[in-house]
């Protein structure tokens, strides 16, 4: 077959016919599935996009014969910096080289068989979809969840833009490697530590794979504790706003406040305000030279445990609330400014990173825990309140916990608390290939959000986009010049853009109101598609993208849009395609695949069939040319069956002389059919297609063993066309023509298994003399075991030779003749 004519055949078939479409008036039945969507950075999808996208494609194409209502849209991340860096290179405007790359791809997908809704497609660099970007800030910004805030944040010097905490990995710029620089800036974050809670609670509601869960768990990092107060020994005086205050203690975080009477320092983090202000005259120079060399490591490798931890004794002392001991005050760089308190109260007997210190600086080391039973040793009485310092009875942590924070909530000295290592998200980017932010400075009303009738903030086409660490846009007169909507005087826009995570944070919800440009949501068709019922991606956006369009749908339910506070139903991710040589695909190393010329050379099937068969779609693996070229050989031999089939006497009568070799191939498809269901749902589609081999491997057994075509070949083999349309369309469509039909194979529907053909008469079982195969016997399935036992005996009996003293039987496996 010509595979290059059948493709562009069924395409435009497809096209004309509308055969996928969407109904939106059949929502009962809807399955949203859908794939993270494409990054048009560079001019071409790469072979891992095919991967990615041909399973879910392929599962969309079974449940619509399966006869659901698929919604599977497709759309661009087509803000950002790759987009940008890739006209910076190139001298092209992002727009035009993005809007090129968009038009490329979209073809491509469309070559490749793979099917989308583009009537519902997003671009999220259009100003019709930005829209709802600015929109969606806005609604943030009233709820006070968009906030300005002074604050140490990520810098990529190579970039040239801030970063979020989910951008830097191990302590680099997860799109140049460059290293991160720290820089306090006034930034616009959202306020997803106000969303912490939920975001746990949800994880036990939706079907995310558990190391996602973990890893989600893990970033948001709850921990429940408390919060102390440690009386200084001398109160100090410090300015704060013009006004002098009194500070009289300090407050640390503890996750183990029944080690308390184990404190034998302080520590606070060399950026804590307090710090300078608590050193002594005679410790400042030291003091001052330390924070300043402290400051400039980055969090990562303060809090890296190997590491030999520094510190200083600032002079200063504080009091132990629960026995009065007086204790020193160290600044260290293991205490993080940005955690809890940025104090923390040292207890080396039982924390390593304080036992580390303790043992460099000679500090005193207690112990209050018993080493044998994990126990606290707590000096309490009867009623409950601590009375001296003296080691009384073990007891549980918990228990200890509980009595040690109720004992200094007594006392105004300490509360319970739970923090969160999860940060706000920092969404402001100094790029100028994003979405502007709407909002207005003004000298005199201060941050004016762009009244929603304004929407959107354009973004100005041409101009200078080269990023040098200011934002480019702040340079463009035209652009930042503006009425104050609130006082009608002259303002400035905010000069930043926003990070294109935040444009993803909503696409799933937006597509299917995707053409409405008068609302964010379609209360009635959001509710009734959304939430996506199987969502497709990568495990590296595990605390990105991922959290982020979590926390993004609790605050449209929040806010009483939406009815539903969870994306996705379930989640899957895909492996990686590594190149043949077992190595991740780079240019540097030349082991990139191009998918272009291998569909060139074998048709888009092939190559798909390849993708899916080739692999566990969970783990991906090596790439291999061979691959795909059994696969081709696999569909030929399928077009020879057809053609077979077809070429046989069209009088399809029954064929009864071989009545055995009709049962086999009767139960060998309800059996593929059977099995394949179960694989598909559980997305190892690459043991779907094994057991679709199976199948034709049995047609071609039943073909050799009869003489002429029958009805039942006929049938099966039209069978096999249709299950096999999900992974091979186009070829699939074909035969089925071919096969006599005229509607679309996608038409059919999904050939139902007989259950009741699926118990075999008859299975094969091995016998075995101590222990060792001797034969394999067919046995009737409903034998009993008396009769399993004359039947083996009769079929092995020259070989039992000998006194039988033992019989084991396991159904329908094997028989075992213990011997004297
Ligand atoms: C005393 C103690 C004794 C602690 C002990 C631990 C074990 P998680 O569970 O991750 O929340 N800590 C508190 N604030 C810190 C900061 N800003 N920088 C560095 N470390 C900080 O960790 C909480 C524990 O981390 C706290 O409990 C505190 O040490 C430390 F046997 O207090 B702990
Ligand atoms: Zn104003």
């Amino acid at each position: 077959m010509d595979f290059k004519e059948i493709e562009s055949k069924w395409n435009k078939y497809w096209e004309e016919n509308k055969t996928f479409k969407f109904n939106e008036k059949e929502l009962g039945k809807k399955q949203y599935i859908l794939e993270m969507f494409t990054y048009p950075s560079g001019s071409h999808l790469h072979v891992g996009h095919l991967f990615n996208y041909s399973l879910p494609d392929c599962f969309a194409k079974y449940k619509i014969m399966k006869g659901e209502n698929v919604f599977q849209p497709m759309g661009f991340d087509a803000f950002g910096l790759p987009a940008e860096n890739f006209a910076l290179k190139t001298g092209i405007h992002p727009r035009e080289s993005t809007t090129k790359n968009m038009e490329v791809i979209e073809s491509q997908l469309a070559k490749a068989g793979l099917n989308y809704e583009w009537d519902y497609a997003v671009r999220t660099c259009e100003p019709e979809y930005y829209k709802w970007t600015q929109w969606l800030f806005l609604k943030l910004f009233e709820k006070g969840l968009a906030v300005q805030k002074y604050a140490p944040v990520n810098w990529c010097p190579s970039c040239n833009t801030v970063l979020a905490n989910e951008q830097v990995v191990d302590g680099e710029c997860e799109r140049c490697g460059s290293q991160i620089m720290h820089k306090n800036l006034t930034q616009w974050f959202f306020k997803i530590t106000d969303y912490a809670e939920k975001l746990i609670e949800g994880l036990d509601r939706i079907d995310f794979p558990e190391k996602t869960k973990v890893s989600q768990r893990n970033w948001i990092g709850k921990s429940v504790g408390a919060e102390v107060e440690f009386k200084l020994e001398k109160a100090i005086e410090i300015e704060k706003n013009d006004k002098k205050e009194n500070v009289d203690k300090i407050t640390v975080f503890t996750s183990r406040p029944d080690t308390i009477f184990g404190v034998t320092y302080l520590v606070l983090a060399p950026e804590n305000p307090l710090t300078l202000q608590l050193t002594t005259s005679e410790n400042k120079n030291a003091v001052e030279d330390y924070i300043a060399e402290t400051i400039k490591k980055d969090e990562i490798s303060r809090q890296n445990a190997t590491l030999e931890k520094t510190g200083i004794f600032t002079g200063s002392y504080a009091i132990n609330p629960v026995n009065n001991k007086k204790i020193p005050i160290f600044t260290a760089d293991y205490v993080l400014a940005t955690y809890a308190t940025g104090a923390v109260m040292g207890v080396p007997a039982h924390d390593e990173r304080d036992f580390d210190f303790a043992k460099k600086y000679n500090l005193k080391i207690k112990q209050v825990i018993k080493a044998e039973s994990g126990e606290t040793i707590l000096p309490y009485t009867q009623n409950g309140l601590l009375v001296n310092s003296g080691d009384f009875d073990g007891m549980k942590n918990d228990l200890a916990k509980e009595k040690i924070i109720s004992h200094l909530a007594s006392k105004n000295q300490g509360r319970q608390k739970t923090n969160y290592k999860l940060r706000d998200w920092s969404v402001s980017r100094q790029r100028y290939w994003g979405c502007p932010i709407p909002i207005i400075h003004c000298e005199y009303c201060g941050t004016v959000p762009v009244p929603e009738k304004d929407l959107p903030v354009l973004l100005p086409n041409t101009m200078d986009y080269r990023p040098d660490g200011t934002s480019p846009l702040a340079k463009n007169e035209a652009y930042m010049n503006v009425i104050c909507p609130k006082c009608g005087r002259p303002a400035r826009r905010d000069p930043d853009t926003l990070d294109t995570f935040v444009c993803s944070s909503f696409y799933m919800l937006r597509y299917p109101n995707a053409r409405n440009n008068e609302s964010f949501l379609d209360p009635e068709l959001t509710n009734k598609i959304c939430p996506v019922d199987y969502y497709f991606g990568g495990m590296e956006h595990a605390n990105g993208h991922l959290l982020y369009s979590r926390f993004i749908t609790k605050v449209l339910y929040d806010c009483a849009l939406i009815n539903f506070d969870e994306p996705f139903k379930k989640l899957t991710h895909q492996g990686m395609i590594l190149g043949p040589d077992g190595q991740k695909m780079s240019k540097s190393k030349g082991n990139v695949i191009n998918p272009d010329d291998l569909i060139k050379e074998f048709g888009a099937d092939a190559v798909r069939l390849y993708f899916i068969f080739g692999f566990n779609y969970a783990d991906g693996g090596p790439w291999n040319d061979e691959g795909v070229r059994s696969c081709s050989k696999f569909m030929d031999r399928v077009v020879r069956l057809v053609e077979k089939v077809l070429s046989y006497d069209q009088i399809h009568e029954q064929n009864s002389l071989n009545r055995q070799a009709e049962k086999d191939l009767v139960y060998a498809r309800n059996y593929a059919i059977s099995e394949l269901e179960k694989n598909m749902n559980q997305f190892t589609c690459n043991s779907a297609v094994a057991r679709i081999m199976e199948l034709v491997n049995a047609l071609y057994k039943y073909d050799l063993q009869t003489t002429k075509s029958t009805n039942l070949m006929f049938e099966i083999t039209k069978d096999l066309v249709r299950i096999l349309a999900p992974f091979i369309p186009h070829t699939a469509e074909e035969l089925w023509q071919k096969l006599g039909e005229k509607t679309s194979v996608f038409k059919s529907g999904f050939p139902i298994v007989d259950e009741s053909k699926l118990k075999k008469d008859e299975i094969e079982i091995v016998a075995q003399i101590n222990s060792k195969i001797v034969a394999r016997i067919m046995i009737s399935t409903s034998a009993t075991q008396e009769e399993i036992q004359a039947q083996a005996k009769s079929a092995i009996s020259e070989k039992l030779t000998g006194k039988i003293i033992k019989t084991i039987i396991i159904p329908n496996r094997l028989i075992n003749f213990i011997m004297q």
